[in-house]
């Protein structure tokens, strides 16, 4: 195929791609609702970051700058627009931001002009990935991120060995953002690090993930709390370990905290995700719990289990078995826009309600770490069920009647 017979269908095929539109599948688990087509892949990438539109230079019309994945994307909704801050992987492995725009949240995404130029402090950034955007109280929109550099102590040979941190960004319209120092904290390296939207006991307060390595949070690990005086140097010289990794659970290998969270009437609303082991390598998923309003260091709700496990197709990827959400949206009317990555690979959206996700999170029965403990738990609903069955199929067949 020639120059311009490439540039018509590549052009054709890209357009009918950013102009799709999506549809709500339906829920039996009634708790939110995925949606028939990722919101944002590789293939969403604007044609003039990929090729070259020179004739001359490029005859055959091939790409030249590859893009690998879309994924882990912080979300805000601003002047109307629902935007993610996606992370986008280059086949040179190197993750940046760019800011993907939709008019309705589920739908139509479209890529700013250019990708966003994150300012350098004096240790420069090799790779940075996984921003959580956040509406601070204090006017600025906060972006924080990891950062990831090589390891100085790594021994020689050793070239993969890193060092993450949280890096930390703001901006007041997603254009022009400024660079504040690295978020310092006592307790070795940091991932998954999120701001929260209020000051709490007049600080700035950080959900961070200490972790002893790069991979492994060792004797670290689970999600902690900790405060600082200010952002302009933020310093967390204390963290309490919130939500601790446990033995036989979905978090038993590590978790960390997604979006920003969430003030409701009943408390803070967190989602997260956790690792497990598996034979076929580690199975990221996200999970709900909620915490104090006044003390948002105290868990008050933890329903069991997962939230978003990767499904069908989600499952297969660059890294397989992985649903990892750093962003969410809540509209006025109470909608939530829950944006989770799967596999590594791709960008969805499943969409419930304020009221359902805490009803989820104050109705739903703990893990009780046995097997034995699980099958009582079941026993009761069960027993509990008795008496409204006989109800609810009487109205089913009545309502069933009605129909036919
Ligand atoms: O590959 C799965 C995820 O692994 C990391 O998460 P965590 O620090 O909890 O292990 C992150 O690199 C994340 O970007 C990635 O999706």
């Amino acid at each position: 195929m020639k120059y311009i017979e490439r540039l018509r269908k590549i052009k054709k095929d890209f357009n009918t791609l950013i102009t799709r539109p999506n549809t709500a599948l339906f829920s039996t688990n009634g708790i939110y609702n995925r949606y028939k087509n990722p919101i944002v892949t590789r293939d969403h990438i604007p044609l003039n970051w990929r090729f070259d539109f020179n004739q001359e230079k490029n005859p055959y019309f091939m790409e030249r700058i590859g893009f690998n994945a879309t994924l882990n994307s912080g979300a805000i909704k601003l002047n109307g627009k629902y935007l993610l801050v996606v992370r986008v992987e280059g086949n040179d492995r190197k993750s940046i931001f760019a800011i993907a725009e939709s008019p309705n949240g589920i739908d139509n995404f479209k890529f700013w002009d250019r990708p966003i130029t994150i300012p350098q402090t004096e240790n420069l950034d090799t790779n940075v990935y996984d921003m959580r955007l956040i509406q601070h109280d204090d006017g600025w929109i906060y972006g924080v991120f990891c950062t990831e550099r090589k390891d100085p102590t790594a021994p020689e040979g050793d070239t993969s060995t890193a060092m993450a941190a949280a890096g930390i960004v703001r901006t007041k319209d997603l254009l022009t953002w400024e660079r504040l120092p690295d978020l310092i904290s006592t307790t070795g390296q940091q991932r998954n690090v999120v701001l929260f939207p209020h000051l709490i006991d007049g600080k700035y307060a950080f959900f961070t993930r200490p972790q002893d390595g790069f991979i492994d949070t060792g004797k670290g690990g689970g999600i902690g709390f900790g405060l600082s005086n200010t952002i302009e140097n933020a310093e967390v010289k204390e963290e309490k370990i919130v939500f601790p990794k446990t033995y036989h659970t979905i978090y038993e290998l590590k978790n960390g905290l997604g979006p920003a969270p969430v003030k409701t009437k009943e408390g803070w609303l967190n989602l997260a995700h956790g690792v497990r082991n598996t034979a076929a390598g580690l199975r990221y998923t996200t999970y709900l719990f909620m915490t104090h309003l006044d003390r948002p260091w105290d868990v008050t709700h933890k329903p069991h289990g997962h939230l978003i496990a990767p499904l069908k197709e989600e499952r297969i990827g660059d890294v397989s078995n992985v649903t990892f959400s750093n962003g969410w949206i809540v509209d006025d009317d109470g909608t939530v826009y829950i944006y989770y990555a799967s596999s590594d690979t791709r960008m969805h959206v499943a969409t419930s309600t304020i009221d359902q996700l805490v009803d989820y999170c104050l109705n739903s029965p703990e893990d009780k770490l046995y097997s034995h403990l699980s099958v009582q738990t079941i026993n009761q609903l069960i027993d509990n069920n008795k008496v409204y069955e006989n109800i609810n199929s009487n109205k089913v067949e009545a309502n069933y009647d009605c129909k036919s």
